[in-house]
């Protein structure tokens, strides 16, 4: 039978490590699988060209002149994208092209996060068919103070099958 009293305390530390290892490891698999649930049931729809049922992407334009401006000013040029299709538009990768230009989604009120161009997340969102989201890109030159026209761009992911990434432009002119 086991009996503790029969234990040496090296033993009862060895037992000791080894149930700390298995808690850890039970731990360890709980989180992974939790995590893998979490992936899935978040998984964008694909579709395919040929699909007759399917989001489609639609924006009202692509650039924007914000003019003339200062290193300190800030400016902001909004765009709108319209799922003129039948199924969600899933949207995602939303990033910009340099570290002084940022972009974030409202939809409905709902305002996502503001990415700029190292933003690493897993964060998307979705246009019902028939709804519009408004995309707004900011532009602050002091964070990398340059003279002249500036160009920037944002861009985003989509599960349109005829639009999988979307760009956006901004031009200014800083004085
Ligand atoms: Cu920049």
């Amino acid at each position: 039978m086991f009996n503790l009293k029969n234990l040496s305390g090296e033993k009862l530390i060895l037992f000791a490590i080894g149930g700390f290892t298995l808690l850890v490891l039970l731990v360890i698999v709980i989180f992974a699988v939790n995590e893998g649930k979490g992936s899935v049931s978040s998984q964008t729809a694909n579709f395919a060209k040929s699909d007759s049922d399917r989001p489609k992407a639609t924006a009202d334009s692509s650039f924007r002149d914000l003019g003339k401006m200062n290193v300190n000013d800030e400016k902001a040029a909004e765009f709108s994208i319209k799922n003129d299709g039948t199924k969600p538009l899933t949207l995602f990768k939303l990033s910009t092209s340099c570290d002084c230009t940022f972009a974030k989604l409202d939809i409905n009120g709902q305002i996502s996060p503001e990415f700029t161009m190292h933003s690493k997340s897993d964060w998307k969102t979705e246009i019902a068919p028939g709804d519009t989201a408004k995309l707004v890109v900011t532009y602050r030159p002091f964070i990398m103070p340059v003279k002249g026209i500036v160009s920037r761009q944002a861009s985003l992911s989509t599960n349109d099958p005829d639009n999988e990434t979307l760009i956006f432009t901004i031009n200014a002119t800083v004085e």
